[in-house]
């Protein structure tokens, strides 16, 4: 309840920041865009990682203003990242109690109109748990946000359980591997269950993301098995805006 309090008091008085972790093809090793990532700055607890609030704002109904301040300022941010002919895509993690709001559709397409970005470069990532949950629903808003234009990324994948039935079915482009099948890619049977995914996801015609990639072992490994994208401390911890600004400038 205390945190609840604070929370409340946060979202107002806007305590909080984003940070990007930069994502690679892993074919070049370029950079193809950013996945947002919330960060709370308290200002006597110090940073409050967001798997301690995120369930306390989807509780208690904060995760509406929080989501909509996240959703503006990385498209603000993508848009400050665009410029100038540079093409890379922001992707925003959507909570499941955001993906059932009546109101999403329309609040997704006034933040892209507000802020001048084409919904082409943004990717909203939903864990395998929300869309599943009522995976008819899902199809249903799914394509409703593939309709604007945005790109869709199931998150955590292999950590829930999917029906590839419903997979089929999802207009999604990325498959995001979770990172628990990437740290265990050393040994046969790990690797193993990494070549069935990236089977799968090219029989879906569809993309795959390794998530916490740490060595660059795991690079080359994921190269040879055509995995198209990834992300992990291997490549950069996420960033303040200011460090991946620098990061983007270096890298071209
Ligand atoms: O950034 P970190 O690894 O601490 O994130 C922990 C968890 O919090 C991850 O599951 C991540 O998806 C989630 N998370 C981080 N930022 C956001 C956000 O902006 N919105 C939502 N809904 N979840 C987030
Ligand atoms: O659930 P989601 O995939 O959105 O969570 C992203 C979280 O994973 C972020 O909080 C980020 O800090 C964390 N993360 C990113 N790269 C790595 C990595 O290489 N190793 C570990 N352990 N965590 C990572
Ligand atoms: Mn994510
Ligand atoms: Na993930």
């Amino acid at each position: 309840l205390q945190l609840e309090t604070e929370l409340r008091k946060a979202i107002q008085q806007k305590e909080f920041v984003l940070y990007y972790q930069p994502i690679y093809n892993l074919a070049d090793l370029r950079i193809t865009g950013f996945e947002a990532l919330i960060r709370w700055i308290h200002p006597e607890k110090g940073m409050v990682p967001p798997n301690v609030f995120i369930p306390i704002a989807e509780e208690t109904e904060l995760i509406n203003p929080l989501g909509e301040w996240i959703l503006d300022t990385a498209c603000r941010q993508a848009r400050k990242w665009n410029k100038g002919g540079r093409e890379l895509t922001m992707n925003i993690n959507l909570s499941g109690v955001q993906f059932k709001d009546k109101n999403l559709i329309n609040v997704l397409e006034n933040t892209f109109r507000k802020n001048s970005i084409s919904p082409l470069h943004i990717n909203l990532e939903l864990t395998e748990s929300v869309v599943m949950g009522d995976a008819e629903e899902s199809i249903n808003t799914l394509n409703k946000i593939k309709k604007l234009g945005a790109r869709l990324s199931i998150d955590d994948f292999g950590t829930g359980y999917s029906s590839l039935n419903y997979l089929q079915k999802f207009p999604i482009d990325n498959l995001k591997i979770d990172r628990s099948f990437i740290n265990t890619m050393e040994t046969q049977s790990g690797q193993e269950l990494v070549r069935a995914i990236l089977a799968m996801t090219q029989s879906l015609g569809i993309k795959a993301v390794a998530e916490g990639i740490e060595t660059w072992e795991q690079v080359k490994l994921l190269q040879e098995l055509n995995c198209n994208l990834g992300q992990g401390y291997h490549f950069s911890k996420p960033l303040d805006e200011e460090s991946a600004d620098a990061l983007l400038q270096e890298h071209n």
